[in-house]
Parts: C-alpha cells; sequence; structure tokens
C-alpha cells in the first residue's frame, strides 16, 4: 500500500495567519508514525512551495484575494498529485487554508471519469467571486471545481469543470451564504447538513453517501476541513461554527469510509496551530487519519 504526503502550507485563501503551519503541526502530531503502524509504505513528498502575498492579502481581480498566488500553487500541487495518482501512490494532502482542494481536485480528477467527492465541512465552499462575502478563496474551491470562477483557478491543468454537482456529497454543512444555497437548489449537489446528521445519525448518513457514490462513480475523494467538527474538539480553525459534528460522529465516518473501500485520495485541512490549544486539531486530525486508514480495536 503505497501513499504519497503532500504538505501545502497555504494561508492566502483566508484571513487568518498560522493555517500555513498545519502541515508541520500534522506532521507532528504522528501522522507517518500512525500510517506506516497500519502498514502503509510511506513517501513524505515535503511541502509544495507557496509565495508571500503581495501586501495585507490584498483583493486582486473578481473579488479575489492573492489570486495569482493561491492559482500558482495549486497549479503545483496540482501536477504534483497528478504524478502520484500515476505512480499509484494514494495522495494525502495536508493544508492549509481550504483553497489547495482546487488544486488537489485538478490532479485527482483527470484520473477519473466520474470523481465523486465527500466534502465534510461546516461550509459549502461554493462561492465565486461574485458571491463571497469575504473574497477569500477557500470558501470556493467546490465551485472552482464545478467550473465556476475565475479562469486562473477553474482551468488549472487545462481542462474543466473537475467534477460533477450530482457526485458531491456535503456533510456537517451549517454555514452557507446565499449564493451557495441558490447553487445547492439548482445544481443538484448532495447535502446533509446538521441537521439531516441530527435526524437520521451518522451511521444512515453515511452509508447512504457510500451507496450512492459507489454506484455512480469510479473513484472518490475525501476533502475533510477540521471546521466541520465542533469547535470544542477542532478549536485550532480560522472559522469556527458552532454546533458541529462530533469527534465519536467523525471517527464512525471514517471507519464507515475505511470499510467501504471507495476512497481513492484524501485530504485534511484547515488546521491552525497558532488558534489551536496544544495541538488538538492536528492530533484530532491524525485520529481521523488512522481510523480512515484502518486503525481498529479488534
Ligand atoms: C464563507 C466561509 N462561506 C466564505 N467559508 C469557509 O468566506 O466564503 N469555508 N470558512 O470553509
Ligand atoms: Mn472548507
Ligand atoms: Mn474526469
Ligand atoms: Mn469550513
Amino acid at each position: 500500500k503505497n501513499m504519497s504526503i503532500i504538505g501545502v502550507p497555504m494561508d492566502l485563501g483566508q484571513s487568518r495567519r498560522g493555517v500555513d503551519m498545519g502541515p508541520s503541526a500534522i506532521r507532528y502530531a504522528g501522522v507517518v508514525e500512525t500510517l506506516e503502524n497500519l502498514n502503509y509504505d510511506i513517501k513524505d513528498l515535503g511541502d509544495v512551495p507557496v509565495s508571500r502575498p503581495d501586501s495585507k492579502y490584498e483583493k486582486q481581480e473578481d473579488n479575489l484575494r492573492n489570486l495569482q498566488q493561491v492559482a500558482d500553487a495549486n497549479q503545483k500541487l496540482a501536477e504534483m498529485v497528478d504524478k502520484e495518482i500515476t505512480g499509484n501512490h494514494f495522495p494525502l494532502v495536508l493544508g492549509g487554508d481550504h483553497s489547495i482542494a482546487i488544486g488537489s481536485l485538478a490532479g485527482i480528477a483527470k484520473h477519473y471519469e466520474n470523481l465523486g467527492v465527500i466534502w465534510y465541512d461546516a461550509h459549502g465552499d461554493l462561492n465565486s467571486g461574485d458571491t463571497s462575502p469575504s473574497g477569500n478563496i477557500h470558501g470556493m474551491p467546490l465551485a472552482v471545481s464545478l467550473g465556476i470562477g475565475n479562469e486562473k483557478l477553474t482551468n488549472i491543468l487545462g481542462y474543466q469543470p473537475k467534477i460533477k454537482p450530482e457526485n458531491i456529497v456535503i456533510i456537517g454543512a451549517r454555514s452557507l451564504d446565499p449564493g451557495e444555497k441558490d447553487l445547492i437548489k439548482e445544481s443538484g449537489i448532495n447535502v446533509y447538513s446538521m441537521h439531516e446528521v441530527d435526524r437520521l445519525g451518522m451511521p444512515a448518513v453515511m452509508s447512504q453517501a457510500i451507496d450512492y457514490l459507489k454506484n455512480r462513480t469510479d473513484g472518490v475523494h475525501l476533502s475533510l476541513d477540521l471546521d466541520g467538527l465542533d469547535p470544542e474538539e477542532a478549536p485550532g480553525v480560522g472559522t469556527p461554527v458552532i454546533g458541529g459534528l462530533s469527534y465519536r460522529e467523525s471517527h464512525l465516518a471514517m471507519e464507515m469510509l475505511a470499510e467501504s473501500n471507495i476512497l481513492t485520495s484524501a485530504e485534511f485541512v484547515e488546521v491552525n496551530p497558532i488558534l489551536d490549544h496544544k495541538n488538538k486539531t492536528a492530533t484530532v486530525a491524525v485520529g481521523l487519519i488512522g481510523s480512515l486508514f484502518g486503525e481498529k480495536l479488534k
């Protein structure tokens, strides 16, 4: 079982410093050791270079903060992910803010006709410059992957869209902007918001999501934003939203994904050690990664 770890010290897709240290925090919390104990052959490729912002994280064209720098880093990430998949290595991408999903998905989706995506997040990340209240690109990667937004982002690796709306399953949503709600309604994206998680329970949510994606996709990418979890359990994130998924629900979700064997790539993003307590959030991330890749009590 070959796996490649790629860090992306990106903090230009949002407005709180420190999330660029996420990859270090996750490595420090023992991600490589955890996976080696599960018998993975790990190649840690280090970090994708991310340039500095011009000044004050300014918005460039189309209400997009640090557009050029975000596009450049995602181009490099996409090329690396593409190469690892070509070499039959499972890519595990560590963020960094969620804008890096643009590059991950660009590199991954090339390899599948019908890539499925599980988006574990408090947010929809379905904004564009036109709908975004913040101008932060970390609130846009899912829209970008659908081909919505600035060409510098949507056209990375020269093709678009990367994914189809009906192949997306969002889990844990509880903060959606008006433009995101409209896009969800008109596009057929599947959403299990906190309402559905509370009503159905995580076991039903995950079995529905897994069965649905198994039947219609030829690969599944997990994009897990740590702010999908409740801020009590994952405090080290830039945009915490109260009322989130619990630690236990999240472990169960990872364990069910492990059993399903549908995953073909994964990323863990938005760990910000500056906002954290004693690296708790990175430690939670590594625990979830353990469950996702087969750690079991028996
Ligand atoms: C908000 C926050 N919807 C925005 N998005 C976040 O700025 O577009 N995504 N935090 O994870
Ligand atoms: Mn996100
Ligand atoms: Mn494709
Ligand atoms: Mn989020």
